[in-house]
């Protein structure tokens, strides 16, 4: 792929990670990433991929791949450009978990002083939709990570599961709360009990992805998906992800308050004037993101 890479430029001084992976270097002014390429793509340039980029090691989550990971949300979501991000690996893996060569001599202090974690969700933070992109391997955190996204899509290859019984532990980044939420006790259970993994195709019959497609056509139907997300007013967009996400963690009573809440929102909106507007008139919106 003919990759566009960006700089980083607002990564002067960051710390290091001190469990690095294999090379440790700051990310120097001007400096381009390392673990990961990221573009824009689509007709108009309005979508935002980031491909995870680390193929010897299966994409495995090291903290610097998670460092500039977030870096590259960060620089997404404030480009006013870019309305919708697509998150992909390799045809191999989306990734295959957390480092485990960097997790392996850690210690619970460590862990618990050091925070260790803690700046892992910041992809559920980003206002802008997200769109995983799983080809090949989704394993713990990596599985975690898709979970993470507003969408799934899967390659026809792809495998996605939770297999941290088999290392000794549990799930740490939601890999227990989101794959029951998205799949229901029993598979989950047995995912998270015997570290057993899952098809594209079963995965799809479960709810936890809404599409499959080929390998080599995934990219690009999450980039189409992305566009047409794109259409729409992002001011809208931003709303109607808090509505759904908001079903995640709020009774039925409270969402549905929170929803009628954020319905009458829009009608602040010059967006919402314009959609219906546009409707009477039979004509096509054109949003302003207002
Ligand atoms: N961590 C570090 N290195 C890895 C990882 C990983 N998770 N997965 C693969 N690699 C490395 C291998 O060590 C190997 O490197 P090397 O050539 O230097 O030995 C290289 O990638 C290729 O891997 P394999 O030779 O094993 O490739 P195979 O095709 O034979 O097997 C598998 C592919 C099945 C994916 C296999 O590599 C595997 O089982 N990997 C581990 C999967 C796993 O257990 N993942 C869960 C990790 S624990 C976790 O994610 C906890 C999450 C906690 C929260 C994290 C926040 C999101």
């Amino acid at each position: 792929m003919a990759a566009l890479r960006v700089l980083l430029p607002r990564a002067r001084g960051l710390v290091l990670p001190r469990l690095g992976c294999a090379a440790r270097r700051p990310f120097a002014s001007g400096a381009h990433f390392e673990y990961i390429i990221t573009e824009k793509k689509g007709k108009d340039s309005n979508v935002g991929l980031i491909q995870l980029n680390r193929p010897k090691a299966l994409n495995a989550l090291c903290d610097g791949l998670l460092m500039e990971l977030n870096q590259a949300l960060e620089n997404f979501e404030k480009d006013p450009a870019v309305k919708a991000i697509v998150l992909t690996g390799g045809e191999k893996a989306f990734a295959a978990g957390a480092d485990i060569k960097e997790m392996q001599n850690r210690t619970f202090q460590n862990c618990y002083t050091g925070q260790f974690l803690s700046n892992w969700d910041k992809v559920c933070q980003v206002k802008k939709p997200i769109i995983a992109a799983v080809n090949g391997f989704a394993l713990g955190g990596g599985c975690e990570l898709a979970m993470m996204c507003d969408i799934i899509y899967a390659g026809e290859k792809a495998q996605f599961a939770q297999p941290e019984i088999l290392l000794g532990t549990i799930p740490g980044m939601g890999g227990t709360q989101r794959l029951t939420r998205a799949v229901g006790k029993s598979l989950a259970m047995e995912m998270v009990l015997t570290g057993d993994r899952i098809s594209a195709q079963e995965a799809k019959e479960a709810g936890l992805v809404s599409k499959v497609f080929p390998v080599e056509k995934l990219v690009e139907e999450a980039i189409h998906c992305a566009e047409k997300i794109a259409r729409n007013s992002k001011f809208i967009t931003a709303v109607a992800k808090e509505s759904v996400n908001a079903a995640f963690e709020m009774t039925l009573a409270e969402g549905n308050k929170l929803e009628k809440k954020l319905f009458y929102l829009t009608f602040a909106t010059e967006d919402r004037r314009e959609g219906m507007t546009a409707f009477v008139e039979k004509r096509k919106a054109n949003f302003k993101d207002q």
